[in-house]
């Protein structure tokens, strides 16, 4: 096939020894390119004084990356701004925290200008370029203005809102009518590709041409589900892998892990921290006999620590975790472990292998990939327990997990105690249908699907439709 050019706002390029930046975004688009020929296209996450559109080549393990720099009000206004203080939390359902600010705007679609500058002249013209997520949502428009006419795909990473949140953004019409400068644009689910459905049903006098085929803004534009997955061979390897077999054993060895309760987030408002930390000290109020029985550690990392929504958060999670800690703990046991530090990926694995549940409630999440390795890493004969989010993407696939309303702490606590009192035959039988569902439904499944439908729509660009 011609080549893949992917183009994301950070390049984050594979180390090879398993250590790998938090973001599943990262990890899914390194696993794709792996197979094809290609580019990856991004921010370097480097700031110059002045934008110079310099290019910086490098091809790591198999995969060529081009970055270029950005300028320090770039990172103000598109990263810090339109992108994770607007779009981030109105996708989120978090009208609450989204900033609206013209400058924002103006930064946005300055950066999206500057990537399809730099870009466009390393577009040969059989190339097929996949674009990915929130950040870069008008590269297409600002690609066809360069005249560039390859076909052009976009994949969302986040939610879709809801028609009556996505109306909250000022000038939302502007924003969703350039995403019909793509051929293809995917979802992660179904729900998601509707509610873009109804949004451009009632805003752009659009329709349903056939399924998957919409028409709106006098453009066609083909759409589709594209359920993300886990690198899945990889990480059976780091599985089987000798520090994930030494983490699991040392965790096995201390009788404070037997019934181990694990979180893994980036820490993020979207991931339900505050109410799974409410669920889990909710669990501990009603059942005083299990006390002594449970841990929970609950591992996540500091992430856009520059956005004041962040530090808000983190400050509530530490104050609220000292808090369970200080109200159950006694002088030789502590309910509650509270780590903001990444693990390497295999080591992540042995903890996940080491939990008798996995607990993973956001209030919203585009797909969740850590629901798919902890699943993942579970030992066949004798897994644990997935407790999933009802509003994670992922749930449409994992009906097998016990699925909960992440906000009611009663729910949550009463899923705790079911998933720790779960007999062996119960657990196998409901881990072996994720399982399946996560090796079948995994990223290489995920980018053959979304580059054979970008490859086999026609080969020129739908012309506009004549009104
Ligand atoms: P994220 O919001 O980053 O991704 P998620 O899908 O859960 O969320 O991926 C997080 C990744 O980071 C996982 O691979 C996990 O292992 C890793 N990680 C988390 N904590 C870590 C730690 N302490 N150390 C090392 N690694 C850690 C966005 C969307 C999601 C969507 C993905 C992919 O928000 O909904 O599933 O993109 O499309």
């Amino acid at each position: 096939m011609s080549r893949l050019i992917v183009v994301s706002n950070r390049v984050n390029l594979p180390s090879g020894d398993g250590e790998q930046s938090v973001g599943g975004l990262a990890m899914a688009l390194s696993a794709a390119l792996k197979q094809y020929s290609g580019i990856w296209f991004g921010w370097s996450g480097q700031t110059t004084e002045t934008f110079t559109g310099e290019l910086n080549v490098q091809t790591v393990g198999g995969v060529t990356a081009a970055t270029v720099d950005l300028e320090e009000v770039d990172l103000e206004e598109y990263y810090n701004g339109y992108a994770n203080k607007t779009l981030w939390p109105l996708f989120h359902y978090r009208n609450d925290l989204a900033a609206f600010d013209r400058a924002f705007d103006k930064g946005y679609v300055r950066v999206n200008r500057r990537f399809a500058e730099t870009l466009a002249p390393l577009i040969q013209p059989d190339d097929v370029i996949w674009v990915h997520d929130y950040h870069l949502i008008p590269l297409a428009r600002e690609l066809r203005a360069l005249g560039v006419t390859n076909r052009i795909g976009f994949f969302l990473h986040i939610p879709w809102p809801a028609h009556q949140v996505m109306i909250n953004l000022p000038r939302h019409r502007q924003l969703v009518e350039s995403m019909f400068d793509y051929d293809l644009c995917g979802f992660q689910t179904a729900e998601y590709q509707q509610a873009f459905e109804e949004y451009v049903l009632s805003e752009a006098d659009g329709a349903v041409v056939r399924p998957g085929l919409l028409k709106g803004f006098g453009r066609h534009l083909e759409i589709g589900a594209f359920p993300i997955g886990i690198d899945a061979p990889e990480f059976a390897q780091m599985v089987k892998s000798a520090r994930a077999r030494r983490m699991r054993d040392l965790m096995a060895a201390h009788t404070v892990f037997r019934n181990l309760i694990v979180g893994v987030d980036r820490l993020d408002y979207s991931k339900g921290l505050e109410e799974r930390f409410l669920g889990f000290e909710q669990f501990l109020i009603r059942n005083p006999d299990l006390r002594r029985e449970v841990l929970m550690l609950q591992i996540a990392p500091l992430s856009r620590e520059a956005v004041e929504a962040y530090q808000e958060i983190r400050a509530r999670l530490d104050s609220l975790s000292g808090r369970i800690n200080g109200e159950f703990a006694d002088v030789d046991w502590a309910p509650f472990r509270w780590v903001n530090r990444n693990y390497r990926r295999d080591e992540l694995a042995g903890i996940y292998g080491a939990a008798r549940v996995g607990l993973v409630t956001p209030l919203r999440d585009g797909m969740n990939l850590v629901a798919k390795e902890y699943v993942a890493a579970q030992d066949p004969e004798d897994p644990g327990v997935l407790i999933l989010s009802r509003f994670a993407g992922a749930a449409r696939q994992m009906q097998d997990a016990l699925l909960v309303n992440p906000n009611s702490p009663e729910e949550v606590a009463d899923a705790l105690k079911r998933a720790l009192a779960m007999e062996k035959p119960e657990r196998i039988r409901r881990w072996s249908t994720l399982f399946e569902n996560v090796q079948r439904e995994d990223v290489a499944a995920w980018r053959d699907a979304f580059v054979g439908a970008l490859t086999s729509g026609c080969l020129q660009r739908r012309p506009a439709l004549v009104s």
